[in-house]
């Protein structure tokens, strides 16, 4: 009998026990004499991955064997985080898994604090894929992750004297154990170049693409579990290597320095995430990544659509392809010239299946973070596809010219290639060009995208742009991050609602009644103690939990707001210093989150938070009402300890900038109320849990436009308004900074000499009347605890099961496939 057989299926106490010795010894090569947390947690990592294997196989084959409708989703990030309680808790032993290690005497909380997050992502759009991989799991869909195996994910941030410091984030020191190298999985990317035409003996024009830099993608799967399902899906990462051929060049002519010089510069490739998801990065390196995971993705696809196939007729039936964002959507042009050069079907044919293939999703409104690249960069890197998008373009034009008869304006905003200046490629038009659909990401978000920046696009292609609303798992955001507060709603309605999020709704009437505001309120309170005992521990910092816990995290950026929050911690010090006797409601606010490394601005405002808390918290009598902390290395691992303590959530972003928010999702789902503008999902937020339970406050998005119209005059709010005169005036002038006074004056000065484009003058009075109504709600306990539990009730809708299922119905025509034991 194999050492594996038993434990394989086992999901008892008793073959965990014995497969963790097992993978100990025969897996990390220890005994328990020698072995190390680290040992254990691969061990442990093992011997959970053990029970995904046979699963993930039956999926696959289950789907091989049915031939079913696929759906690929190409993402530059995936942002997951850590794998092993997510898988343990989704293949449904988390007890018999903590009784295992409790009775082998093994600290499970040390063993999970090993593993490293993957970071392969910067923040919302990142982690929606995976969330989006896990429901896709859970409801049985064939759909699979498509991305780059990053070397170096999000760098870790440290804050050092109160400035963001970035270190590498080298997640593979030790391995990965959740990795799978496929590395006979490998497909051939070129890069440079040129392109020859030759005539085939009917005279008809073919391209070739020759004299290329080439670069061999390795895959490397991961299994994606389900919950409560048999389905484990595959996400496949690619990694770059340098080709045989290019190592051989160098090696015969003896030099092998420069042989490895030239294949560690191929290997760059996949080395790093680019840290910024707010603008264009415009380098060469970005768009090679981009082409590199797609290319290679898309050879992938083709392969395994042509085992059963041997022309693209059904590829649309068979493949859907979904576009996170316009970061692959090279993929579009890619796929043409597969179809065209390489297997020479005629044009209007190899269209039409493309565009039936590929659907976009559009993550923000905002025009620096509309990705564009000159067309003197994809010249250069991409000859062919330059050609077949200048080719996509005059046919799309000439349809345009044909709709608006000499109608130049249109024409020229609505072309690939922007012609003002330097000429450049609009990736998202070619996006919604080469696709069947296109989404906004939140209600607010989809009608902005209709009604400006692809306002020519939504008449010219009537219903091709629609939304689906973001939603987050419930399996990691809540049963897995918050197990005392998934463990007392399932007391009450069963754990039906880990799968049904709609079930929570049952939890509506128990808002109502006082045992359960009890529990709740206990649960609460016993997140909030981790939090301050984690504080003291990380920070050495002291806070209370008896203080309300205000919480903004997320990135660090203008339009999120961060600086009107700290408006707001100013003026509360300040009511404080001035009428030190007055009664307060005391807080605690805090903040998290990573600036990009290049966006000077942001990491100012972290070092101005970080000073602002130095003062206030050595403040013997403001520090008694006010705390606040700035929590280093915001990631997926701290918003699970974070998120389930928070008592309000800040989500403050000026209405028309954030297209959904999924952290306003995160917090609320674990009993936070919001206090947000009407912008990206909130309004959807607020639309389910009643404006009785939502702090709303500022400016509307048609406001914002009206009052930018008009000619906005942060001055005359200043003037206007001595609190946050004095505020302003505090930061400018070095109150925070004594040792450098103009240090934060840059910060003052965006928003009174250079028109404060987010409106934060604007919007505070506002806001301070709206914290001042959270102050009075807060101190209502039982009012408060109430408001809570209906926001956790009525979340419902924010589930990412409905958002994928509204994505296969509406997009992807997919059908789930129940994959079955074939033991
Ligand atoms: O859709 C996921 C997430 C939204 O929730 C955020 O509101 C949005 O800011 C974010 N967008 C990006 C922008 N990236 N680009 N381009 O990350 O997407």
């Amino acid at each position: 009998k194999s050492i594996f057989e038993h434990e394989k299926i086992g999901l008892d106490v008793d073959s965990i026990k014995q497969s963790l010795a097992n993978c100990l010894t025969y897996s990390v090569g220890k005994d328990t004499i020698t072995a190390t947390d680290r040992d254990r947690f691969f061990a442990a990592a093992y011997l959970v991955r053990n029970r995904l294997i046979d699963r993930w196989m039956d999926t696959m084959r289950s789907y091989y064997i049915n031939d079913v409708k696929r759906v690929y989703y190409f993402s530059l990030e995936f942002l997951m985080g850590r794998t092993l309680m997510n898988s343990v808790h989704n293949l449904g032993f988390d007890q018999q898994f903590r009784e295992a290690l409790n009775e082998l005497g093994i600290n499970l909380d040390n063993v999970r604090e090993i593993e490293p997050d993957a970071a392969l992502g910067n923040g919302g759009l990142g982690r929606l894929a995976a969330c989006f991989l896990d429901s896709m799991a859970t409801l049985d869909l064939p759909g699979y992750g498509y991305g780059i195996r990053y070397e170096y994910g999000m760098f870790a941030q440290r804050i050092e004297d109160g400035r963001q410091v970035e270190h590498p984030d080298n997640w593979l020191r030790y391995g990965n154990p959740w990795e799978f190298p496929r590395p006979e999985v490998l497909y051939q990317v070129k890069f440079h170049g040129r392109v020859v035409q030759y005539p085939d003996e009917k005279g008809v024009a073919h391209y070739h693409w020759i004299d290329t830099d080439d670069v061999m993608a390795m895959a490397f799967d991961t299994p994606i579990p389900g919950y409560g399902t048999h389905t484990v899906n595959n996400m496949r990462l690619w990694s770059a290597k340098a080709t045989r051929d290019f190592e051989l060049h160098y090696f015969n002519e003896g030099n092998y320095v420069k042989a490895v010089e030239d294949k560690n510069a191929s290997e760059n490739l996949s080395k790093v995430l680019y840290p910024d998801d707010t603008t264009t990065m415009g380098r060469e390196l970005r768009l090679k990544q981009q082409y590199f995971f797609v290319c290679a993705s898309l050879h992938d696809i083709l392969y395994r659509y042509n085992k059963y196939r041997s022309n693209f007729d059904a590829l649309p039936d068979k493949v859907a392809i979904q576009l996170n964002d316009t970061h692959p959507a090279i993929a579009i042009a890619e796929l043409m010239r597969i179809l065209v050069d390489l297997h020479h079907l005629d044009w209007e044919k190899a269209w039409d299946i493309t565009t039936r293939t590929f659907a976009y999703t559009n993550h923000t409104l905002m025009p620096e973070a509309l990705e564009t690249w000159t067309v003197a960069l994809f010249e250069n890197v991409l000859p062919r596809h330059l050609q077949i998008i200048y080719e996509i373009n005059r046919r799309f034009l000439k349809d345009v010219m044909h709709r608006y008869p000499g109608d130049t304006g249109i024409v020229r905003r609505m072309s690939i290639i922007d012609e003002g200046g330097e000429k450049r490629i609009r990736m998202a038009h070619l996006a919604i060009i080469g696709s069947h659909k296109v989404n906004g990401v939140a209600q607010i978000h989809t009608e902005l995208m209709k009604q400006t920046i692809f306002s020519d696009f939504d008449r010219f292609f009537p219903g091709k742009i629609i939304n689906i609303t973001n939603g987050i798992t419930p399996r990691r955001w809540l049963n897995q991050a918050n197990r005392r507060l998934a463990d007392l709603i399932t007391s009450r309605i069963g754990s039906g609602w880990v799968k049904d999020l709609s079930q929570l709704k049952r939890l509506i009437p128990l808002a109502d009644d006082a045992s359960f505001r009890r529990e709740f309120a206990a649960v609460k309170r016993g997140d909030k103690e981790r939090l301050v005992a984690l504080l003291k521990q990380k920070l050495n910092i002291d806070v209370s939990a008896d203080s309300l816990f205000d919480v903004q995290i997320k990135r660090i950026h203008e339009y999120k707001r961060q600086l009107l929050n700290v408006l707001h911690v100013v003026t509360l010090y300040n009511r404080i210093r001035n009428n030190p006797d007055a009664k307060y409601v005391s807080r605690t606010v805090i903040f998290g989150g990573k600036a990009a490394p290049g966006y000077v601005k942001a990491k100012l405002i972290i070092k101005l938070i970080n000073d602002i808390a130095d003062i206030v918290n050595n403040d013997p009598q403001a520090s008694r009402h006010l705390k606040v902390v700035f929590m280093p290395n915001y990631d997926v691992s701290a918003a699970e300890e974070m998120i389930p303590a928070a008592d309000l959530s800040e989500q403050i972003s000026t209405a028309g900038t954030e297209a959904s928010g999924t952290g306003n999702m995160k917090l609320a789902l674990n009993g936070a109320l919001t206090i947000g503008t009407l912008d990206g999902a909130n309004i959807e937020i607020g639309g389910e849990v009643g404006e009785d339970n939502i702090f709303i406050f500022g400016l509307t998005a048609a406001q914002v436009a009206e009052t930018k119209a008009k000619g906005y005059q942060p001055w005359d709010f200043y003037h206007a308004n001595p609190e946050l005169r004095a505020a302003l005036d505090m930061i400018g002038s070095g109150f925070f900074s004594p040792e450098e006074p103009d240090r934060f004056k840059p910060i003052v000065d965006t928003l009174l000499q250079h028109g404060d484009q987010y409106l934060l003058l604007a919007d505070y009075a506002s806001y301070m009347d709206c914290q001042k109504k959270v102050e009075v709600a807060y101190q209502d306990e039982e009012e408060w605890v109430r408001k809570a539990i209906l926001n956790v009730a009525n979340m419902s809708k924010f589930s990412s099961d409905r958002t994928i299922m509204q994505y296969a119905s509406q997009i992807w025509d997919a059908e789930p496939l129940t994959a079955r034991s074939m033991g």
